[in-house]
C-alpha cells in the first residue's frame, strides 16, 4: 500500500508510505488518499491528519516518473484527480494538519497548503520546484500559494522553484507552528488546541473564510451574516452561550 491509514484518540491519519520516493504521489497513491478519505468520513474524529514516512521527507511532489515518456492529453487526468482530492481535504467536514517532516515540494507542498493547518519540524523545507521541470504546478499550486502568503512571496517561490527552510516559511505564514520531536505526536497535541470546540462551528468559520477571500467584502459579509445565524440557531450556538452564563463548560454535542 502507498498510504497508511489509522485512528489515532479523535484523529485520522494518513500517513504517506512510498520512502524509497521521498512518498511522492503517483496516481495509486492520490486514489488511495481518496478512498482514505471515503472511509474517514464515515468515523466520528475530530481532525484528519496527514505525514510521510521517515524522516527525510513529507512528500517530495508528484512522482517524476509518471511524467516521462506520455503523451499526456489536455486536462490531465493525474492533475484533476490530485485537484479534486486536495480540494476534499480542504473542505472536508473536519479540519486537516499538515504534520510536515523534510521535504514538501511540489505536489507535498501542495498537500500541504490544501491542509486547514501546516506544523512541521525544524527539517521542514517547502518549494514549488516545477519551474525547473518546465512544468506549472497542477495541484493547486498557483492558487492557494498566493492566497496564504501573498501574490509577491508566492511569485518568488514559484519563479525560482527555491526551498523555504521552516523558519522562512513560519515568517511567511506557510507554517503555522515549528515543532518538536515526533511530529505527529506534535500535530496532535497541535489539534487538541481547537477539537473541544464545535465542529459545526469550525465547519462553518472555515466555510466563511475560504469561501469570503474569493469574494467581494460586502459579499463576504452576506455570507458570514448566513452562516453566523445558521450557528445561532444550532443546538452548539445555544449550548455555548448556557454554558458561559451558567459558568460552566460547554457540553460538546456533536461527538
Ligand atoms: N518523483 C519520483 N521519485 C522521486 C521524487 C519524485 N518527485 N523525488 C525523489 N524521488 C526519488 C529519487 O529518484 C530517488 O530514487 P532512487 O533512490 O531510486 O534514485 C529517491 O527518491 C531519493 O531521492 P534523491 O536521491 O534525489 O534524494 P536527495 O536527498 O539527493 O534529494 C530532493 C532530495 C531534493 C527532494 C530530490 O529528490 C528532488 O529534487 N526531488 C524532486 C522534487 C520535485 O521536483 N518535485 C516536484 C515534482 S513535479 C510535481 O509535483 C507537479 C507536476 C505538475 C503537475 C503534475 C500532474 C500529474
Amino acid at each position: 500500500m502507498s498510504i497508511q491509514l489509522t485512528r489515532r484518540d479523535d484523529f485520522a491519519v494518513i500517513t504517506l508510505d512510498r520512502p524509497a520516493a521521498l512518498n511522492a504521489l503517483n496516481y495509486a497513491t492520490l486514489q488511495a488518499i481518496d478512498e482514505a478519505l471515503d472511509e474517514v468520513a464515515a468515523w466520528k474524529v475530530r481532525a484528519l491528519l496527514f505525514t510521510g514516512c521517515g524522516d527525510k521527507a513529507f512528500c517530495a511532489g508528484a512522482d517524476i516518473s509518471e511524467l516521462l515518456d506520455r503523451d499526456i492529453p489536455d486536462e490531465y487526468v493525474g492533475t484533476r484527480l490530485g485537484q479534486s482530492v486536495f480540494s476534499r481535504i480542504e473542505s472536508f467536514p473536519v479540519p486537516s494538519v499538515a504534520a510536515v517532516n523534510g521535504y514538501a515540494l511540489g505536489g507535498g507542498c501542495e498537500l500541504a497548503l490544501a491542509c486547514t493547518f501546516r506544523v512541521g519540524t525544524s527539517s521542514a523545507k517547502f518549494g514549488l520546484p516545477e519551474v525547473k521541470l518546465g512544468l506549472v504546478p497542477g495541484y493547486g499550486g498557483t492558487q492557494r500559494l498566493p492566497r496564504l502568503v501573498g501574490v509577491a512571496a508566492a511569485l518568488d517561490i514559484v519563479l525560482t522553484g527555491r526551498m523555504v527552510a521552516a523558519d522562512e516559511a513560519l515568517r511567511i505564514g506557510l507554517l503555522h507552528r515549528i515543532v518538536h520531536g515526533d511530529v505527529i505526536e506534535a500535530a496532535m497535541a497541535y489539534a487538541r488546541g481547537f477539537t473541544g470546540h464545535s465542529m459545526l462551528a469550525m465547519r462553518l468559520i472555515r466555510d466563511a473564510v475560504l469561501r469570503g477571500v474569493d469574494t467581494s467584502l460586502q459579499d463576504g459579509l452576506r455570507i458570514e451574516a448566513d452562516l453566523s445565524t445558521i450557528s445561532m440557531n444550532s443546538e452548539d450556538g445555544k449550548e455555548g452561550p448556557r454554558a458561559f452564563i451558567a459558568k460552566r463548560a460547554p457540553r460538546i454535542l456533536d461527538r
